[in-house]
């Protein structure tokens, strides 16, 4: 043998040894047990339907949460900044921009070639004490101005999607009275969308909100497209939050989500999902939406497991991803994206809301990073009609 023949016979074995290793890796992904994440990940399972993202805390964007950062970056194809981006952070006093952590959160993105969303551009909470004490509508325009201009310019051709106005309704479909309607006037919304749309032209402009499957409060939202829409003002999408519960909203209020905001003319995407799998303090007797929980901090009956799911828990919350998936998928024409917020129980900011302390379980992955039963059944509504 030449000693030329004789090298390219060393490297096939090598190459072979490589294949048998990873084959057998491969081979094992595939024989999974119920709960083991298959080599397929999940966004790839949602390929042609609607991207599959995740909200990501601080610790999974600096790195310190590698595990979490695995699961983002296999798992999913696009991420929502918990609350890295939010105003507090980026611009806590006038004109004093910290993007430390936003660079590294578009960064991240970037890298994996995901398609990145910034949350939120206006919300009136989380907002910087500054804004609070502004007396003046001139000063209130020029500051939330400079915020959107800075902000949505420094990612321009980078940040693929804004929450451009975050839960500007009441319950009711009338707008609230926050900082910004107070100052601006009920134009406001437009106003900044089409700031946004100045700073990046390419950029998805979608208004966010909760509790969109009650019918007063989805009415405001859809007059209000429809008033962005013949003003000529740019609006991509409705995000709906979908903070929800085993129960509640029901299969058909979701559905008359989806087909009211088409209606409209636009996408929808789910932007904050999660299942909680707790009682809920507003199904007691008597109890108000503006009540103060805290007498029921350390009541047993309000954290009924804080040892571990029960199967029969654990079954139906999948059950229930089964089923919205199902629904999400019959409509996926109408759906641009769908986001869990967060990424593994443990983390999620349904253990202190709306009752501090409680051990909840609303997500994909549990507290030790596994993929859960739900996992499964996400993954299986793509293989049923
Ligand atoms: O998950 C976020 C939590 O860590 C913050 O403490 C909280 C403060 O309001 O905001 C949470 O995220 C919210 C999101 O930005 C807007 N929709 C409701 C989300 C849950 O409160």
């Amino acid at each position: 043998m030449s000693k030329k023949n004789k090298n390219i016979a060393y490297v096939s074995v090598f190459f072979s040894l490589i294949c048998l290793i990873s084959c057998s890796n491969s081979a094992s992904d595939t024989v999974s047990s119920d709960n083991e994440i298959s080599s397929d990940s999940l966004h790839n399972h949602f390929k042609g339907l609607f991207r599959m993202g995740a909200a990501i805390n601080e610790q999974t964007i600096l790195g310190f949460d590698k595990q979490s950062k695995e699961i983002v970056t296999t798992e999913f194809n696009s991420i929502t900044p918990e609350n890295s981006l939010k105003w507090m952070y980026l611009q806590p006093e006038p004109n004093q921009f910290d993007f430390s952590v936003a660079d590294k959160y578009v960064q991240l993105g970037l890298q994996n070639n995901m398609y990145i969303v910034g949350h939120a551009l206006v919300w009136h909470s989380q907002l910087a004490d500054f804004m609070q004490n502004i007396q003046s509508s001139t000063e209130m325009n020029a500051h939330v101005q400079n915020h959107v201009n800075t902000v949505v310019s420094r990612y321009k051709g980078k940040i693929n999607a804004w929450d451009v106005v975050n839960e500007a309704f009441n319950e009711d479909g009338t707008l609230r009275t926050s900082v910004f309607y107070n100052q601006m006037g009920e134009d406001y919304i437009d106003q900044v969308f089409q700031w946004a749309a100045k700073a990046d032209p390419d950029a998805d402009l979608i208004y966010n909100d909760y509790n969109v499957y009650k019918p007063s409060k989805r009415a405001g939202i859809l007059r209000l497209v429809e008033k962005l829409k013949s003003n000529g003002t740019k609006i991509s999408g409705v995000g709906v939050q979908a903070h929800w519960d085993l129960n509640s909203p029901s299969l058909q209020e979701i559905e008359q989500i989806i087909l009211d905001i088409s209606s409209v003319g636009v996408p929808v995407s789910f932007t904050e999902l999660d299942i909680s799998v707790l009682p809920s303090p507003w199904e007691l007797v008597g109890a108000e939406v503006s009540q103060n929980f805290s007498e029921l901090e350390g009541d047993p009956t309000m954290n009924p497991y804080p040892n571990g799911l029960p199967d029969a828990i654990q079954n139906q919350l999948a059950k229930r991803y089964e089923d919205i998936f199902k629904l999400f998928i019959k409509h996926k024409d109408k759906i641009s994206r769908v986001t869990f917020w967060g990424v593994m129980d443990k983390h999620s900011w349904l253990n202190d809301w709306p009752i501090k302390g409680r051990t909840n379980y609303p997500l994909l992955f549990d507290r030790n990073y596994q993929p859960k039963k739900a996992y499964q059944s996400v993954i299986h509504a793509t293989t049923t009609d």
